[in-house]
């Protein structure tokens, strides 16, 4: 026996022979320029991640500390990358749900109203750390991803007027 079967031969196209109604076209038509746009901006990482519940809310703990949870991910960003605390203490959680990526969060040396020196200076996939420190001055206070930083990943902490 030297033939095999073959299964090319019953192959056939199927093309859809209906064109598309007017509207859908145009709808169509409109995100394909859309993603035209879009694809003029720089490159970055598709974000897939959904930031847990937790994540960007500033809430008082029951001891009576401010406390908010910064995500990261396999990505080059904060969530959220902006939030707002009172003058006082702030405990902050970095959490990095990645299952690939190292990250850290320090303040940027000599870009706020105050040093911050507490940091994260690493945290591996999958882990959460957490800081405390005392904020007086107003103002913002830029925070980075030392290992990204040249890729965008940076966020900013206000610290409000008291009162
Ligand atoms: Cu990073």
């Amino acid at each position: 026996m030297t033939t095999a079967p073959s299964g090319a031969g019953g192959v056939r196209r199927h093309r859809p022979a209906r064109p598309l109604p007017g509207p859908l076209l145009a709808l169509t038509l409109a995100a394909a320029l859309l993603v035209g746009c879009s694809s003029s901006q720089p490159v970055q990482p598709e974000v897939t991640r959904v930031a847990s519940a937790d994540a960007g809310t500033v809430r008082t703990a029951a001891d009576g500390v401010q406390e908010i949870t910064v995500e990261t991910g396999d990505d080059y960003e904060f969530t959220p990358d902006t939030f707002t605390v009172a003058p006082g203490q702030v405990r902050l959680t970095l959490l990095n749900s990645g299952e690939q990526m190292t990250h850290n969060l320090l303040f940027s040396e000599g870009a706020g109203p105050a040093e911050i020196t507490e940091q994260i200076p690493v945290l591996g996939p999958g882990l959460s750390k957490t800081i405390e420190f005392t904020v007086t001055e107003p103002g913002e206070y830029p925070f980075e991803c030392s290992f990204h930083l040249a890729l965008g990943q940076v966020g900013t902490m206000t610290v409000s007027l008291p009162g």
